[in-house]
């Protein structure tokens, strides 16, 4: 069982998170949701087309994009949260900022996805005084620089040992197993190689004994293997996100949720025969 607020999913089935930017630069859609009311309404349609759990981001985190302070993220994310009371799904708070998740827990979150692993000073204890769930994820180096020069001598070993570290982290901080998934962080200070080596060895995460989410959705991984841009790589992401679950992932970050439901119901019928 995985526990997300009151929210519980058992995991027999891969579960999709829609992406919800709320940003201005996001790369891959960046503009088209932008205001509240298109951000809510893109949310809405995304759990129509399916989507397990929704993750709202205020800030870009692709490589080189800037930062932005946190009243302006906190603008731009609460009042979609708000917007969004009632829903069926669990939201996520796409944030590695204490004072934004502990602002969108309060307004109904049930998730933290932090690209920072609860690293920042504070983060831990607003995730250990809710029952909300959180997402570890692996990077290496700052948004702002990370593609500039990654280096690993084992990736997979390496970002495994990260995320066995800051579990036990948060698991002595008291956020149970039960709420916690980790995430090798494809595209953060990861050249090519390295987001191969750990797609291929995904399997291995598995035995960290979490549930691993898995984000490769029109990354430039994909538009470096097939040559098509952002906008141009869809049939790319579905085909990645199948291939992650069926390496072991249990939760797939994506932005196309009616495509990848459609072929993971086709990966659901095969699993259950
Ligand atoms: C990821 C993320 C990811 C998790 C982003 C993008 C860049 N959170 N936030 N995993 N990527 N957990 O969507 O391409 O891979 S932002």
């Amino acid at each position: 069982m995985f526990h997300c607020g009151k929210f519980q999913f058992d995991l027999s089935r891969p579960l999709v998170m829609g992406i919800v930017n709320v940003t201005p630069d996001s790369f891959s859609d960046g503009g088209h949701h932008m205001t509240t009311a298109d951000a809510v309404a893109h949310a809405r349609q995304l759990i129509d087309d399916g989507a397990d759990i929704l993750d709202i981001g205020g800030e870009s985190t692709r490589p080189g994009a800037a930062t932005v302070n946190e009243q302006e993220e906190l603008d731009r994310v609460l009042h979609v949260i708000e917007g969004l009371r009632g829903i069926s799904v669990p939201i996520s708070i796409d944030t590695y900022k204490p004072g934004v998740m502990r602002a969108a827990l309060a307004a109904g979150a049930s998730m933290v996805n932090d690209i920072n692993a609860l690293q920042a000073e504070g983060a831990l204890a607003v995730v250990a005084g809710s029952d909300a769930a959180v997402c570890l994820m692996h990077k290496q180096g700052k948004p702002e620089t990370m593609q500039q020069r990654p280096e690993y001598q084992n990736v997979t070993d390496e970002v495994s040992a990260f995320l066995r570290e800051r579990m036990a982290v948060a698991e002595a901080a008291g956020i149970a197993r039960k709420r916690i998934v980790i995430d090798p962080g494809f595209g953060f200070g990861k050249t090519l190689g390295h987001n191969l080596d750990l797609l291929r060895g995904l399997a291995a995460f598995g035995a960290l004994g979490v549930p691993v989410l898995s984000g490769v959705s029109r990354k430039s991984m994909l538009g470096a293997i097939t040559g098509r841009e952002v906008s141009d790589r869809m049939a790319a992401s579905v085909a990645a996100a199948l291939l992650a679950v069926q390496r072991g992932a249990s939760i797939v970050r994506v932005h196309d949720v009616r495509e990848t439901v459609d072929a993971l119901k086709i990966w659901n019928a095969l699993s259950e025969g």
